[in-house]
């Protein structure tokens, strides 16, 4: 056991959830701007947490080395999630973690983390290896074509659910159809709009409020942000033995309260 006091925890924001314009940070040390920020919201993910972050930053390090940054995000999680991955930022320098005490869930989360990101482009990716990894060189290759926004598709070529079966695949459309239904302009500009791994560039987002309703975010970044050029990648969803959905009947009343929010509001 090492004997040194573990690194700090991020302080955690407080008031909205506005996402604003990185300060005037030094060029150099601790604090200085990145190009990418990506953040892991996790609850219970004690299994995957140290493998998932080795791995991300693996990926990263490789692709642009020093200039990104790791933001696990935790919700206090009783597995101690949060502490797993304190432990980990001695062998990590890109890691930072957040451990959520007072405020609860995935979206505010990950907004949580890209208020504290020095990252010009914002990502988020699940820690529990749904989403594969690998698939954040393909979408910062759209970032680095120059898109505003990068999104994994399960619906484009190179996607798919696996081994869903076809009622599966059926009913998993419904909440796409219903957004499709009520705010067609919106669910209507990406292939997968209920994906939970995506980059947007934080310019697109400078000013807006996002709202800690449902926990569909990119739908709440497509409806507030500006978001001219969308690139979309396909990824395979993984079912696996590592991961268990924690979405509840009430996030899917949620959903439904958020799409018609944001229809009314915009
Ligand atoms: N911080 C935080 N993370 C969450 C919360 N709920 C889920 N997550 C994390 O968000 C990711 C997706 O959650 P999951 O329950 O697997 O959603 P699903 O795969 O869409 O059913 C996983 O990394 C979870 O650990 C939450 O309330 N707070
Ligand atoms: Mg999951």
């Amino acid at each position: 056991m090492s004997l040194s006091q573990p690194h700090p925890l991020l302080p955690v924001p407080s008031g909205s959830l506005e996402i604003r314009e990185l300060p005037i940070l030094s060029q150099a040390g601790d604090d200085r701007p990145l190009r990418f920020s990506l953040i892991i919201p996790t609850y219970q993910e004690a299994k995957n947490v140290k493998k998932l972050v080795h791995k991300c930053n693996k990926l990263l390090k490789r692709e642009i080395p020093g200039e990104y940054e790791i933001i696990v995000v935790d919700d206090n999680s009783p597995d101690g999630t949060w502490e797993i991955a304190q432990n980990l930022m001695s062998e990590y320098p890109q890691l930072r973690v957040m451990r959520l005490v007072e405020e609860r869930g995935l979206y505010t989360a990950v907004i949580r983390g890209w208020q504290v990101a020095r990252g010009e482009v914002l990502g988020v990716i699940d820690g529990d290896f749904q989403h594969p990894p690998e698939a954040l060189l393909k979408l910062w290759g759209e970032i680095k074509r120059g898109g505003d926004m990068a999104v994994a598709s399960r619906h484009v070529a190179g996607g798919s659910v696996s081994d869903w079966s076809i009622v599966r695949r059926f009913l998993s459309r419904g909440p796409q159809t219903v957004g499709l239904i009520l705010l067609p302009g919106v669910v209507g500009r990406v292939s997968d709009p209920m994906s939970g791994y995506f980059m947007v560039r934080r310019k697109c987002l400078i000013g807006c409020t996002m709202s800690p309703l449902g926990y569909k975010i990119l739908i709440e970044v497509l409806a507030r942000g500006r978001v001219p050029w969308i690139g979309e990648v396909g990824y395979q969803f993984k079912e696996c033995a590592n991961s268990e959905s924690k979405v509840t009947a009430k996030q899917y009343i949620d959903y439904l309260r958020h799409l018609l929010r944001l229809r009314l509001s915009l």
